[in-house]
């Protein structure tokens, strides 16, 4: 279209009447013939049909996935399979200018440790906050397990908004894991470490070394994690692993398991066996019961929890004499721990047992409340014998990991592992309904809703480690393979192999698509980082340059298709902020700006205003543009900074164009700019001969036309008045300028039409 519309208003009238053009025809293969070309099955072909999305259609459910070393978030469709958005988290990401621009890097820094910055995280486990236990679409948490640390992203934008650091791990796993009201973050340590930046040698592993469990505070209303009000529970040096939070019955309680209880120090290279065997020696490990409701009573009354480190810790000793924490042996090397969506049992598995292994809450609720122990660990904490916990245990597979529910009563799916399979599986009468092959070594698995109180059944993502030979090769390093599969059935069918080529996504949660609400536009001049006004904002006409010393600030704004400024001038030194506000209205007018040599990179969405901050230390001249092909003009979206050398003294020549204009060429642009005008009616007409104000985007749009032509109307003002003092030159200028503004003004407009006429609209009476 744009390209048309480079053209003269003759070709854009050509384009509106959809002229045909003729084509050399190719008898269309049929169904049959391009099953036959590819060798595709009927089964293949149905599979197919349930995932392929026609053109501008919508997936039923977003999946939120780990982007694994990444340090990204990567949003899908299901059962499309079609990835929609990387979202930068703990690591730059230059698309949307994260990193880049001040106020995200702002974010970012929120995650340095020890005063570093660091530029890559291990993504693990995104949680998508609850109401009641059911997935409400308004925030999603995600976690770093090298460097412990959560993220908290806003669904309204899909933006990352904050990122604490655990002050006291160095390391973490289980995180993040949602109460069932999002009052709490659940995140849990994995590889012991002394609390603090001292020095411990590993002699005194026992009594130095700490596991840990955070419960970080979310405030619901700000949308933002509270440090001060969030509390740790000291935990042996165990390896903790996966967390859930209890919810329905099971609410105030939470989860966590762990590994290496032997509390084994390999060290091959000291002679003695590695972690692996030492780690893996005894039949049981721990699952961890903690009572955080009454555990955050105590500490916000006083009574418990000392900070350290400016994190409030419950000390074991603590946790005992207050009844907030207990033991349950869990079979070989536990990895998932999920509660069923009624809350009332715990399905556990452990990654070298065949074994499900199904707890019941309330049967642990009595053996507290009746002090069934079997004894205490080596740190006082009471053990609850499995037997009288235990609702069932089935024969599940070899290395059984992770497991999701369904919207049918009682019905789970567990990973498995080393057999490369997901079992379906009765948890309530305890027996195996259904088994499939997945390729290949599948980690965690999703359902739609699945970690809810209300799962949406349907379809079952597999979260493979290995795609060895599942796609084409692309050297050493593979893809993870993500497969979709139908569970709508009582056997499970494969449908989909999506390759994911961003690092190891350990999990990924879905929600409906209904739920979710996103912008398409912010607020006039805002600081998406901070969901504020900024104070940086520009309005058209308001732009400005204002220096203080060496210290420059440039209050600028973009709109298709300039850069205001367009030209600035600084001087060797300086500091220099350029804060640039975005006037779009449209949908999708994002503009970019990249400067030469100064790691200059923005994304800014309509209504955004992004600065970029950076030392003009030395002279040159740095060309500046608009990274997004935002319009036919996009490419003349640019400017200059001008870095002039100190003590530099223009020479007061004035610049001349390379080019100027006489009266005929003002009036031939007068000319096109008239027959253009002629085409932006007829589109105006067909708009308005209907029944557009039933279309919301083709409102918006002619919102957006109508601000074009607003603009349009000023430079043709501009245009007359030039001509008017026979100032030629200008007077082309503006006429141009005036096109340019009736060009956008017909994208728009074509834009509208097309849509109306895809969706039906009817022509409406006068
Ligand atoms: S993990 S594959 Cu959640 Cu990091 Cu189990
Ligand atoms: Cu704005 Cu290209």
């Amino acid at each position: 279209m744009s390209v048309r519309l480079k053209l003269t208003g003759t070709s854009l009238a050509a384009g509106l009447l959809g002229l045909a053009i003729a084509a050399p025809s190719f008898a269309a293969e049929d169904l049959k013939q391009v099953m036959e070309r590819r060798g595709l099955t009927e089964k293949n072909i149905l599979a197919a049909a349930k995932t392929y999305t026609p053109t501008g259609g919508r997936d039923e459910f977003l999946a939120f996935s780990s982007g694994g070393q990444s340090g990204h978030v990567l949003v899908y469709g299901i059962p499309s399979m079609r990835i929609l958005k990387y979202i930068g988290v703990f690591t730059p990401e230059p698309w949307q200018g994260y990193g880049f621009d001040d106020e995200s890097k702002a974010v970012l820094a929120q995650g340095r440790i020890m005063g570093k910055d660091i530029t890559f995280g291990d993504t693990h486990h995104p949680a998508l906050s609850e109401t009641k236990g059911d997935s409400d679409g308004r925030y999603l948490f995600i976690n770093d397990k090298a460097n412990p640390r959560l993220a908290v992203i806003d669904l309204h934008d899909f933006e990352t908004k904050q990122i604490v650091v655990n002050p006291l791990f160095r390391s973490e796993h289980g995180g993040a894991f949602v109460t069932q009201d999002t009052d709490y973050i659940m995140e849990a340590t994995q590889y012991a470490a002394p609390y603090g930046d001292e020095f411990v040698p590993l002699e005194e592993f026992n009594e130095k070394y700490r596991g840990g469990l955070t419960y970080w505070r979310f405030n619901n209303e700000k949308g933002r994690i509270e440090p001060e009000n969030s509390f740790t529970f000291e935990l042996p040096p165990y390896s903790q692993d996966l967390s859930d939070a209890g919810k329905g019955p099971s609410d105030g309680w939470g989860f966590t398991n762990s590994f290496c209880t032997e509390r084994y120090v390999g060290g091959t290279m000291r002679g003695r066996p590695p972690f692996e065997a030492g780690c893996s020696a005894k039949d049981t490990d721990f699952l961890h019961v903690t009572n955080w409701k009454k555990a955050a009573e105590l500490v916000a009354a006083g009574k418990i929890g000392k900070e350290v480190n400016g994190m409030k810790l419950i000390s074991m000793e603590e946790a005992i004499a207050n009844d907030l924490l207990f033991l349950i042996p869990e079979p070989k090397s536990p990895h998932g721990v999920d509660v069923t969506p009624d809350g009332k049992m715990l399905v556990i598995s452990g990654k070298l047992d065949s074994h499900a292994w199904v707890y019941s809450f309330d049967k642990i609720m009595k053996a507290i409340a009746d002090k069934k122990f079997e004894g205490k660990d080596p740190y006082g904490i009471s053990i609850i014998p499995i037997k009288e916990v235990l609702h069932t245990s089935v024969e599940v597979g070899l290395g059984p990991l992770h497991s999701q529910f369904d919207s049918k009563k009682c019905v789970v799916y567990t990973s498995i592992y080393v057999d490369s399979m997901v079992t379906k599986w009765d948890y309530c009468e305890g027996k195996v309904l259904d088994q499939l092959p997945v390729h290949y070594n599948i980690g965690h698995l999703m359902t739609m809703e699945g970690d809810t109180v209300s799962p949406q059944g349907k379809y079952l993502v597999a979260l493979n480690k290995l795609a060895i030979d599942r796609f084409n090769p692309v050297g050493p390093l593979h893809p993870q393979n993500h497969q979709l599969i139908d569970i709508s059935g009582d056997k499970m069918e494969l449908l989909y192999d999506m390759p994911v080529p961003l690092g190891e996504p350990h999990y990924v949660t879905a929600i409906r698509a209904d739920k979710l609400k996103p912008a398409v536009r912010y607020k006039s001049g805002w600081n998406s980082r901070t969901d504020t006004k900024s104070e940086w904002k520009t309005r058209a006409g308001r732009e400005k340059i204002v220096r203080d010393g060496n210290r420059v600030h440039v209050y600028g704004t973009v709109i298709r298709s300039h850069i205001t400024p367009e030209i600035i001038e600084v001087t060797e030194g300086d500091n220099v902020s350029i804060h640039l506000t975005n006037l779009e209205r449209a949908q999708d007018e994002t503009h970019g700006f990249a400067m030469y040599g100064q790691n200059v990179q923005l994304s800014i969405e309509p209504g955004k205003t992004a600065s970029a901050s950076f030392v003009a230390d030395k002279a040159g001249v740095y060309p500046y543009y608009c990274t997004e092909f935002c319009s036919a003009l996009h490419l003349e979206m640019q400017g200059y900074l001008l870095v002039q050398p100190k003590g530099y003294k223009a020479s007061g020549v004035e610049a001349v164009a390379g080019t100027t204009y006489t009266e005929a060429d003002y009036n031939k642009q007068v000319e096109t700019n008239i027959a253009t005008q002629d085409v932006i009616n007829s589109v105006v007409g067909f708009i308005t001969a209907r029944n557009f104000k039933d279309f919301p985007p083709v409102v918006a749009l002619v919102e957006d036309a109508t601000d074009q032509l607003g603009f349009a109307d000023e430079a043709k003002a501009k245009s007359e008045a030039a001509a008017g003092k026979k100032d030629w030159n200008n007077a082309m200028l503006w006429a141009n300028q005036w096109w340019q503004y009736q060009v956008k003004t017909a994208d728009m407009g074509l834009r509208a039409k097309t849509y109306l006429e895809e969706h039906g609209a009817v022509e409406v009476k006068k």
